[in-house]
């Protein structure tokens, strides 16, 4: 076993104003996206944090699940309370990967890239995943817990197959394990940073910096959305966060979501 995460040492050295005051530390959850839910429908404030070493219950997208093995990892979920219309809310997991890219390249000496809309990639593994969910009243977006599951310090042998090869944790390209802690905390501080951004300076700004992480641009694709295959290129993201696919047939479309695979070759 690695060393668990010293939560009052992340709080010490935190420099935010609304992230990360309370962190909710746990050895064992089923997941912390979950527990985020609950408090924040409890009245849990804008920038409480949770933190788990293990999830029993671990969630990705569309009913996946995220394995991430006991103290080596960092699995986070923060609550979020921002002023966007309900349509807007996926914003808030591109702003949110602008702040984990730039997390994850001050520890390696390799350019991260993002995988539209959610991924992080580092040589084409992995390395870590975002879950956004929403909760909406009629019109208002009331809040998104934003989830992040980042591989540090898990070996491959650790992975599980089917997982180990299309994965990888920063680690990896590290002399030493990660400091997890310290991970934490600038990753804390990085989300403030760009989520602050993308209130004061608009979704455009977080888009540019998006783009230059962007894996797929100009690559050949296929997007499954909704049982439905489309092939074409991934030109960028539009003024909303949608992925813009110029389709074989000539067609340009917004993808709003969907699962994007790179073409080999
Ligand atoms: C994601 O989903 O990548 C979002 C992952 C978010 C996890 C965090 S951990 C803290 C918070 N609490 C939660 O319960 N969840 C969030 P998606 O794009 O659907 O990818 C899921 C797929 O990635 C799985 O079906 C596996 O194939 C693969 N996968 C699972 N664990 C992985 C890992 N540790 N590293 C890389 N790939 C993994």
């Amino acid at each position: 076993m690695t060393e668990p995460l010293r939560v009052e040492r992340i709080q010490r050295a935190l420099k935010t104003n609304r992230l990360g005051n309370k962190i909710h530390y746990f050895h064992e959850i089923d997941s912390t996206n979950a527990y985020a839910r609950e408090r924040a429908q409890a009245g849990g404030s804008e920038g409480e944090v949770v933190i788990a070493e293990s999830q029993t219950q671990g969630r990705g997208r569309l009913g996946r699940s995220w394995v991430s093995p006991p103290y080596r990892n960092l699995c986070l979920s923060v609550i979020l309370r921002p002023k966007l219309a309900p349509q807007d809310a996926p914003q808030i997991t591109l702003m949110s990967a602008v702040a984990l890219a730039e997390t994850v390249q001050t520890f390696i000496p390799l350019a991260p890239e993002i995988k539209w809309p959610n991924d992080i990639l580092v040589s084409g593994k992995k390395v870590a995943g975002i879950l956004s969910e929403s909760c909406c009243e009629s019109e208002r977006l009331l809040f998104v817990i934003l989830g992040i599951g980042v591989n540090l310090n898990t070996p491959p042998e650790m992975m599980p197959d089917g997982i180990r090869d299309r994965a990888a944790s920063v680690m990896s390209w590290t002399r030493e394990p990660v400091d997890r802690t310290e991970f934490t905390r600038r990753l804390i501080e990085n989300l403030e940073r760009c989520y602050g951004d993308l209130e004061t300076k608009g979704f455009p700004f977080i888009a540019g910096r998006w783009q230059s992480f962007f894996a797929l641009r100009g690559k050949r694709v296929t997007v499954e959305m909704l049982g439905r295959t489309t092939l074409g290129k991934a030109a960028g993201i539009d003024v909303d966060g949608a992925l813009i696919l110029e389709e074989d047939s000539g067609a340009v479309t917004r993808i709003i979501a969907g699962e994007v695979v790179p073409i080999e070759g």
